[in-house]
């Protein structure tokens, strides 16, 4: 094989590899906090820090996003945690599905699909429902103290938010 024919066979495979894409967040600084109305980058990615709502349904501006030391969603250290705020990726949409993983260990959590905005006390009441026209898988494990595992989510997906109050969350993978 020629220099020229090798190059082009690497690249090749480089972008099968790179067809799917996960946001790890492990470029991130542990201990960084982004105070919602912030942003950061990720993977080349930009993720807004937004409001968040309450359970009784009051949306409140003092939250945060933090670069956590900490593996509770199941990734690779490090990973962010939501302080009462909304994480707003900014992708490569239209996708076709997006999975992360996550960690709620008390709060509620809100999440938005294509503008479908759901505010809940856990994700497990989403297993097997549509948001926004997408279809949501969850799988996890409930403990006394946290709910972790697995939200994919397949179906024509145009924007996703999601967010908690005791919630960390890694590993926010992508497919076209
Ligand atoms: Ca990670
Ligand atoms: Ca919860």
């Amino acid at each position: 094989m020629t220099g020229s024919r090798f190059r082009v066979a690497a690249l090749a495979a480089a972008a099968v590899v790179l067809s799917g894409c996960c946001l790890k967040f492990n470029d991130l600084s542990a201990g960084t906090q982004y105070p919602v109305g912030a942003g950061f980058t990720t993977g080349g990615k930009t993720v807004q820090v937004e409001p968040f709502q309450w359970a009784n349904g009051t949306w409140t501006q003092n939250g945060y996003a933090r670069v956590d030391a900490s593996r509770f969603a199941g990734g690779d250290v490090p990973e962010v945690r939501t302080n009462n705020a909304n994480l707003n990726f900014r992708l490569n949409y239209p996708l076709n599905r997006l999975s992360f993983r996550f960690a709620d260990f008390g709060g509620n959590e809100n999440l938005k699909i294509n503008n479908d905005f759901r505010n809940v006390g856990n994700f497990l009441g989403l297993h097997n429902t549509t948001v926004g026209g997408v279809q949501v898988k969850v799988t996890a494990v409930q403990d006394v103290s946290s709910i972790r595992g697995e939200m994919v989510l397949e179906g024509p997906i145009q924007g996703f938010s999601v967010g908690g109050q005791e919630f960390w969350i890694d590993d926010v993978c992508t497919d076209r």
